[in-house]
Parts: structure tokens; sequence; C-alpha cells
């Protein structure tokens, strides 16, 4: 034998570091994240009666994920196709992006028709929001400082922060009446630096469940009109509100018919059930074609150095189904009857609290609308009810009405009815 290993003790040894000497010996521990840390608390329990109402993932009666039939259809005619893996553009796949801006700003959307929105897909809702945030950071000419509700999606202060854009607040959610602070949402705006940017969401407030009706949209869009605001929408639950993706797309619509040059992030995460597929898209109303071309090109010099691509699969599922017109309307009857399951959980809940007279008034449980109800309970009875009952939902009291069902909404509303009542 001739090449025989060099014995080790030849190699130079390696200085070993002390713990305490490490590179990383000062950096402290993060707090857990106040939604998906909700999750982790969950899966570490093992109780059987135990309920996850954190995260906003849509649950089937019988409390499982749930893959929508017209997702299951359109990846059998993938299949069929025997589609190649190679990357996508930068912009993502065209097809895709080209239905994903019909579905929010409809077919008849003057910019749209004129070729005018300019649109990438993106990696889910967080991801359009991460790209809008630091497009406009390099390019909005004026403020460098994006306004959101209060209260708001947990995850928007730390994306637009990160995306280098100061971040304020506006009045949203008023506790007396757990409804729209409507005066007071107003009179931000009024006040707010001509050229901030103001984010909205564009239906089922994240976590409020309290949307302005379609008087108060309109309000709202001459008021940031006339203060020269810039409108952001945040729309990760088209079909979710209503049950109806025109109807959820009001808000936007109105806006954009008006004149304003949104932006605009879209999740297909919700509606088609796609959440681990992170489908996305991202788009900014321009004055005309030319102007597109140019903010496409910007858009493709933000996304290339944070991710290169976007991923393939799950805009190949979302786009089959966007422009196949049986598995269309298979999606949107699927929408509705999501929409309407959580609906039909909120009145049983409502009925429940109230035949065990659980002291307080509970009516904003029916009327919130989406994903979410902002049930009220306080962040102490919250911990109790993780405690005693096995039951998970977010510090703020938001539960996700999707992880109701028939199976568990007896337990849940007797532990809720005992926690007001400090009995459990
Ligand atoms: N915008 C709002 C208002 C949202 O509620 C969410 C998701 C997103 C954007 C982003 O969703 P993507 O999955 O990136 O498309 N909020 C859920 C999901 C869990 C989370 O916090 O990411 C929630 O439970 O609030």
């Amino acid at each position: 034998m001739q090449a025989i290993a060099r014995p080790l003790s030849r190699v130079a040894p390696r200085q070993v570091r002390a713990a305490a000497l490490s590179t990383w010996s000062t950096v402290p521990a993060g707090p857990p994240d106040p939604i998906l840390g909700v999750t982790e608390a969950f899966k570490a329990d093992k109780d059987p009666r135990k309920i996850n109402l954190g995260v906003g993932a849509y649950r089937d009666g019988n409390g499982k994920p749930y893959v929508l039939s017209s997702v299951k259809s359109a990846e059998d005619l993938i299949a069929l196709e025997n589609p190649d893996k190679e990357y996508l553009p930068i912009s993502g796949l065209p097809e895709f992006t080209k239905a994903a801006a019909k579905l929010a700003y409809g077919a008849d959307s003057q910019p749209l028709k004129q070729s005018a929105i300019a649109v990438v897909q993106s990696i889910s809702g967080t991801g359009a929001l991460r790209i809008g945030g630091a497009f406009l950071q390099r390019f909005f000419p004026h403020a460098k400082a994006i306004y959101i509700p209060t209260p708001s999606w947990g995850n928007h202060t730390s994306i637009f922060r990160d995306s280098g854009l100061e971040v304020k607040q506006y009045r949203y959610f008023d506790k007396k009446t757990v409804g729209l602070d409507f005066e007071g949402m107003k009179a931000d705006l009024q006040s707010m630096p001509p050229n901030s940017i103001v984010l909205l969401h564009a239906c089922a407030h994240n976590p409020t469940g309290v949307d302005p009706t379609p008087e108060q949209w309109v309000e709202l869009s001459s008021l940031i009109a006339e203060k020269s605001l810039f409108p952001f929408f945040d729309m990760a639950y088209q079909g979710f509100a209503s049950g109806s993706t025109t109807r959820d797309a009001f808000a936007l619509r109105h806006f954009v018919k008006e004149g304003h040059q949104v932006a605009l992030a879209q999740s297909f995460a919700k509606n088609m059930g796609l959440y681990g597929e992170r489908v996305g898209a991202f788009s900014l109303v321009a004055a005309d074609e030319e102007e597109k071309k140019r903010l496409e090109s910007q858009l493709k010099i933000v996304i290339r150095p944070m991710y290169s691509n976007p991923p393939l699969h799950g805009a190949r599922i979302a786009s089959t189904i966007l422009t196949n017109f049986e598995l269309y309307s298979e999606w949107e009857a699927e929408v509705k009857g999501m929409a309407e399951r959580i609906i039909s959980m909120r009145a049983r809940l409502y009925d429940n609290l109230v035949s065990l007279n659980t002291p307080g008034e509970w009516s904003h449980i029916k009327s919130q609308i989406g994903m979410f109800s902002f049930t009220g309970l306080t962040t102490p009875q919250t911990q109790t009810l993780a405690e005693k009952a096995h039951i998970y939902m977010t510090a703020d009291g938001r539960i996700s009405m999707a992880g109701l069902n028939a199976h568990n909404i007896d337990y849940f509303s007797e532990s809720v009815s005992k926690a007001v009542k400090s009995e459990l």
C-alpha cells in the first residue's frame, strides 16, 4: 500500500473554543413567534382534547388540513404534462402572474386592459409584502414611513422595518364598540404627512375580523386621494371574507377605478389552501405599458439578490386553476364552502356562549368577518385556557375560527365560558 493517510497527529491541532468564548456568545435567545410559536406549544401538548386556534390555516369539519379538490385535479393535470423543473424567470410564471392580477383587479380593470399593471410572483403574501417594502424603500420618492392599522397582523411591522421603512400606526379598532374606529382612522389619515404609505387590509382584517363597509371604503378612497397618500393593499384572504372573490375585491377595485396607483400583495395560501407551497404575487398599477415595463425591470432587480426566482409547483397549480373554466368553478365553490363553514361555526359559538350564560356581549363573534374572531379574551384568560383546557390561541385573544368544528366546539365554548367566569 502506497497511499497512506496522514496520521491525525500531523494535522495542525485546531483551536477548540470554550463555550463562553464562542463567536455567538452574546447573541440573545429571541422570543417565540407570537403566531407560529402557538403551533409549537400545541404540538408539544399530549392531551387528546387539545385544540389549536392559533395559526390562520383552514381545517375541515374533522379538524384536518384540507387539500382542495380543485388543487388535486390541477396537480393531476400538471402530472400528465410531465413538465420540467427548470428555473422560473425572476418575475415568476407568466401565466400565473397574469391570472393572479386578473383575479384581484377584475377582468374589466382599465389598467389591466391597458397592460399597465406590473406584477411579479412572490413567496406567498409575506414575500409580496417584503418585495413591496423593498421597492418602496428604494423608489417611492417621498416619505419613508408606512402606516399600519392598530392592531395589525404581527408580522407587518417586522417585514416593513426589515425593508428599511419607518413603521407607524393609525387607529383602526375600537375596543369599546368592538368595531371599526372609523372617525379615529379618518382623523389619523387626515394628519399623515402627504405621500405617506398606508397599509390597508383589503378584506377580512387580521386579527380583528372588522372591515370597513363599502360606503366607508368609498370615503377612505376619497380621503386618501385628497391627502396624497399611497395605498398598499394586503389581500391575504380574497374569497374568505364573503365567500365571493369578487365581493372581497371591492375595496381594491374601487380604489383603482378612482385612479389610485395602488401596490398590492396577494396570497394564495388561504383561498387555495396552498400554505406551504408559498404562492403569491406583488403588483403595482403603472400609468401605462411603458412605465409598467420599467417597474417590472426594477422589481426583478429587487428580487434577484433576495432569492433569485420563485418556486414553481404552487404557481403551476394556481395558474392551472385560474385558467381552466371547470377547475375555476370548482375552486370558487370550494372557497365559498370554506367561508360558509366558518360562518356556521360563528353562529354556533355565539349560541353556545349565550346559552352558557357567559358574562359579556358576544355578538361580535357573528359580525366579524373572515378567518378570525377577535374574542376579547384577555391574555391571562388565554394562558389559563392553554394550561387548563389545552386550548391554544394568540395572546391577544384571536382565534382562528377554522380550527373549530362540530366535534370540539362544545368543549371550546364550555372552556371559554368557564375561563370568563374564572371557574377554570
Ligand atoms: N397578510 C396577512 C394579513 C396575513 O394574515 C398573513 C398570514 C399574510 C399576509 C401572509 O401569509 P402567507 O402565508 O405568507 O401568504 N397570516 C396567518 C398565517 C400565519 C402567519 O402568521 O404567517 C396568521 O395566522 O395570521
